[in-house]
């Protein structure tokens, strides 16, 4: 194989998307004029829509449910690795004043909870507030993390907010690290440091979600042992308004060709040598300018190649 022609950047912020993608559709007026019939389609749906939409208020502490998981737009599970995540398998407690969701019947974190009792319960060294839902990372040879995860139920707009509090109130109190993952990637990242501190977070603008997008309010042990580290979640999900129309910027590759020869189209994240990808099959040369299309959607960077195969 050998490098024919380009490395091409994407790194591009979303005014300079926009303007790529402008410049392509006035190259391409027969789409424009498709595209444009079909957003005035949509956007008479949307208006009809919106009048039928009210905004929903998701509240994680007040539709916790011990019986079920997932229950609606909520699941509890854990953590071995940030960033994944797996459902608590079945198991809860639900004779205690206090139960939690847990991995088996054998272990006690990580874990997932609300004081149901109707009133302040006080138990090893922790205080749990009236219907507070509280989690707890994992032991430190698992080194778990325990997490509450909003699956979007409808693509929209969605507002959150989330504010995690310690909760073990003996010695330096709840030492954790506390986190909101939109999709698995970090939104948000903070501490947990003592009996009663609190850490807040609310984005300062909506988040566009896709039906089956997931939001997780993640706990761990905060580097340093996870014993006492019971830690207090207020989360609640807006859904404010529906989107009909999320419009991405592509890529479409283009090259010339030659007849008796076959170009490979690669792809990278990170242009690392060895982390090169094909990008369908090798396409086969006429002479005529061959072109390629491909999905940027989710990626900051991602950089192409043409290589001939000989
Ligand atoms: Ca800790």
């Amino acid at each position: 194989m050998t490098e024919l022609e380009f490395h091409l950047h994407l790194g591009l912020s979303q005014q300079a998307k926009n303007k790529e993608t402008n410049k392509h559709n006035e190259k391409t007026k027969r789409m424009k004029i498709i595209k444009s019939f079909t957003l005035a389609a949509l956007i008479g749906l949307l208006k009809t829509s919106l009048v039928c939409q009210a905004q929903m208020t998701y509240d994680a502490a007040r539709e916790f449910s011990l019986t079920d998981n997932p229950t609606v737009v909520w699941s509890y599970g854990y953590s071995g690795s940030f960033g994944t995540f797996t459902t608590f398998p079945g198991q809860s407690d639900q004779s205690s004043a206090l139960p939690f969701w847990r991995p088996d019947p054998n272990s006690t974190v990580p874990t997932v909870g609300k004081n149901t009792s109707g009133q302040i319960l006080e138990a090893s060294g922790n205080i749990f507030q009236i219907d507070q839902m509280v989690f707890h990372p994992g032991d430190s040879v698992h080194n778990q993390y325990a997490m509450v995860r909003f699956t979007a139920p409808k693509t929209g707009a969605y507002t959150l907010t989330a504010r995690f509090s310690g909760v073990y109130a003996l010695d330096a109190g709840t030492t954790s690290d506390v986190h909101v993952l939109v999709n698995g990637v970090s939104f948000f990242d903070g501490a947990v440091q003592g009996y009663g501190s609190e850490v807040s977070f609310t984005p300062p603008s909506s988040v566009t979600l896709r039906d089956g997008d997931t939001v997780d309010f993640v706990v761990g042990n905060g580097g340093n042992g996870y014993w006492g580290d019971f830690t207090g979640l207020a989360a609640t999900v807006n859904f404010i308004r529906p989107v009909a129309v999320v419009l991405y910027p592509a890529v479409e590759i283009g090259w010339n060709t030659e007849v008796g020869k076959s170009y490979q189209v690669q792809f990278s994240t990170t242009l690392r040598p060895n982390e090169w990808t094909d990008l369908g099959a090798p396409v086969p040369g006429d002479g005529e300018i061959k072109y390629l299309f491909d999905s940027t959607r989710g990626q900051s960077k991602k950089y192409y190649r043409v290589l001939t195969v000989e």
